[in-house]
């Protein structure tokens, strides 16, 4: 493994050849934006769970669970509510310079806090494979409810129902024991015609999204961005790791591209009070 984790310079020399890449996100993309993890041991939600109560952690995410005790998830979802009080960080605006060298083929994410879109992703060029918050359905006819009357209850605490059945209302997020949309399957045809990977901050533990790291055929070059090793990564002759902070290691991989002035400007648009710029970091 240890020989797999690369030298920036040299991972920046391959990257810049790359014209189709596939990236892939997690959770730890957007810890840089205040929003915690799952299994970051300390700050990842998982260890930040006992005030619920819960069975066990996964829980909070779990259909069968929420159908019985939906308040953890909404106690949650008022804190983590897209939009209310987090923004893009450097990873998210990273992507969107590919995106505009032209080198962006798919945004593959697991995350549901809407930062790509916030940071200029076009949504053509995203595959949100958990969900979103944009839009809410009945668990039990399944019918959509408006997104903006779930989003007052969250709020306010109390529990969205369906004007129609009554049944218990939640943003279309996929939660552990819902099928992933029909769009996360692009993935198929993606691997095959992309000519890089790029997979960051995440633990690879959920599945199937885990699976398109796998499916990228040998001879492309894998790259991994994470705190640690994850999955496969450092297998495969064309891996490379950064390994350590993301925001850290994404700017110095920027810097190699020469791309570190449109960064800066992009994080800038992003910068108000309470947000961290990287060059303040
Ligand atoms: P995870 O299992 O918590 O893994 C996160 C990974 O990121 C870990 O390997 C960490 O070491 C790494 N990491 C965290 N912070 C940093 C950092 N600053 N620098 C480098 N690496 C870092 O999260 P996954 O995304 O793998 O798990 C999948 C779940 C998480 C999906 O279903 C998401 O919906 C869910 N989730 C999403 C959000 C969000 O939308 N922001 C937040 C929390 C959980």
């Amino acid at each position: 493994m240890k020989n797999k984790v690369h030298k920036v310079e040299d991972v920046a020399r391959g990257l810049k050849h790359a014209q189709r890449v596939l990236v892939m996100i997690g959770a730890g993309v957007s810890t840089a934006s205040g929003i915690p993890d799952f299994r970051t041991p300390g700050s990842g939600i998982y260890d930040n769970l006992q005030k619920y109560d819960l069975p066990y952690p996964e829980a909070i995410f779990d259909i069968n669970y929420f159908r019985e005790k939906p308040e953890p998830f909404l106690a949650w979802a008022k804190e983590f509510f897209p939009g209310v009080n987090y923004k893009p960080n450097a990873v998210h605006y990273f992507v969107r310079l590919l995106l505009e060298n032209k080198q962006l083929q798919r945004l593959y994410t697991q995350n549901i806090d809407g930062l790509e879109v916030m940071a200029g992703i076009p949504e053509d060029k995203i595959v949100a494979a958990h969900g979103t918050f944009t839009e809410a359905a009945c668990i039990r006819c399944r019918g959509s409810a408006p997104i903006y009357e779930v989003k007052e209850h969250i709020m306010e605490g109390t529990i969205p129902r369906c004007a129609t059945c009554d049944g218990l209302v939640k943003p279309t997020i996929v939660f552990f024991g819902e099928n992933l949309p029909e769009r996360f399957f692009l993935y198929e045809s993606d691997v095959r015609a992309c000519d890089y990977l790029i997979c960051m901050g995440t633990s690879l533990e959920v599945w199937p999204f885990a699976g398109i790291a796998e499916f990228v055929p040998e001879g492309i070059p894998r790259l991994l961005i994470n705190m640690t090793a994850v999955g496969s990564f450092g297998s495969r002759k064309d891996d490379s790791l950064l390994l350590g902070d993301l925001v850290e290691n994404v700017t110095a991989l920027v810097e190699c591209l020469q791309w570190k002035d449109s960064l800066v400007k992009l994080c800038e648009t992003a910068c108000d009070d309470g947000f961290v710029s990287i060059e303040s970091r």
